[in-house]
């Protein structure tokens, strides 16, 4: 069999940002974006990575995220602070509050980051992960749009509502958790209808709250939670802490506005970094090192800690370089030479 073809982080990368700043969106947000979603290729995260380019180009088409939004960071003495997306996508609003959220949680032992009105399409532990190479403990979440039923429930409310989590580790990779409140990203399923493949039972219900194994059957009828009252339970906390408590949209009103889930949500986001030295102080004990003994422990069972596909997947690129499909290389041709017009 052939080898697959294959195209260096850089230049995938360079791919992306073009098609972005070609539809308009500012040389910055641009290459934000092009930076995560070619990282999620990098890492074999294939419902967050080139995948996501045509939905994101459906939402600058229907002009519901401002493609030359600069976002505005207020950062006050004490240790909330705020980045305004102004309706642009987070991940420019994150690498320029990133910093300062570094810096706050190292003064104060413990920083938020609130990110305002912005459309947050990507994996989270791109963030958390950031935010643990600098030392830190960190948590993010968003919600996203009505899409999953509730525990007991059959009819969408809440969103996939990602979570993620990160920790500082002595060796080259923090440990780093990251997924959807839903049993499976509501992109994974997009990518099952796509390959013309049933979904595994248990991820979803259809229109009357049958249980379905048809991906289209699925997104037109309701996701579930994973782990039944306990995931749905957490997704509802991420309604509460990144929806209500920022005073920005919850799920529910998310989907209201991008009317339908045709478009990715826009609503915000949080972010907390804490300093493990600082919450340890005086113990005398190490919490990286307490950290790499849990690590070890686990590892002795034989089971593998979160991120390590993830990070074997990034070691393969970065030496071979990421291997794409005959198709997905089209996918790129077509977007660079037909732009908003191909979604
Ligand atoms: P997965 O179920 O694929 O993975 C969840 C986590 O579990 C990962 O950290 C993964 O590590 C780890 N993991 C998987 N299998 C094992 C195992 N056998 N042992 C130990 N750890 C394991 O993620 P989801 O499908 O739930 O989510 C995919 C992505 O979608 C996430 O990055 C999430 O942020 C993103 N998302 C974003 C949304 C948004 O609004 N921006 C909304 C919903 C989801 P590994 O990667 O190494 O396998
Ligand atoms: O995969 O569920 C998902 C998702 C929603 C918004 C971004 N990703």
């Amino acid at each position: 069999m052939q080898n697959p073809r294959t195209i260096s982080i850089r230049d995938l990368e360079d791919r992306v940002a073009g098609i972005f700043a070609s539809a308009g969106v500012r040389p910055e947000t641009a290459r934000a974006v092009a930076r995560v979603i070619a990282a999620g290729e990098r890492d074999n995260c294939k419902s967050h990575g080139i995948y996501r380019i045509e939905g994101c180009l459906r939402v600058l088409k229907a002009g519901k995220v401002v493609p030359d939004a600069v976002p505005e960071l207020r950062a006050p003495s004490g240790p909330i602070l705020q980045i305004d997306a102004k309706g642009g996508f987070a991940c420019p609003a994150y690498e320029d509050a990133r910093q300062t959220l570094v810096d706050t949680a190292r003064r104060h032992g413990m920083a938020a980051l609130v990110i305002r009105d912005c459309l947050h399409f990507s994996a989270l532990w791109y963030e958390v992960e950031d935010l643990a190479r600098e030392g830190l403990a960190a948590l993010s979440m968003c919600p996203s749009y009505s899409s999953v039923a509730p525990s007991g429930g059959a009819a969408p409310l809440l969103g996939t509502n990602p979570f993620a989590f990160a920790y500082p580790r002595s060796g080259p990779h923090p440990y780093v958790f990251d997924f959807a409140t839903s049993v499976a990203a509501r992109g994974e399923i997009e990518l099952h209808r796509r390959a013309g493949k049933p979904i595994p039972e248990g991820w979803a219900i259809d229109t009357r709250g049958n249980p379905t194994t048809d991906p289209e059957a699925a997104l037109a009828g309701a996701m579930l939670p994973f782990g039944g009252h306990k995931g749905s339970a957490i997704s509802t906390m991420i309604e509460l802490m990144a929806g209500a408590m920022l005073g920005e949209f919850m799920s529910a009103e998310a989907l209201g506005f991008m009317g339908g889930t045709h478009l990715l949500p826009r609503h915000g986001a949080l972010i907390l970094a804490f300093d493990p030295a600082r919450f340890s102080a005086g113990t005398g004990r190490d919490p990286v090192a307490e950290g790499e003994r849990l690590f070890a422990a686990i590892a002795d069972q034989g089971a593998r800690l979160p991120s390590q596909r993830r990070f074997a997947a990034r070691a393969r690129a970065e030496a071979d370089g990421i291997a794409l499909t005959e198709a997905e290389f089209a996918q790129l041709d077509r977007l660079e030479t037909q732009g908003l017009a191909a979604v």
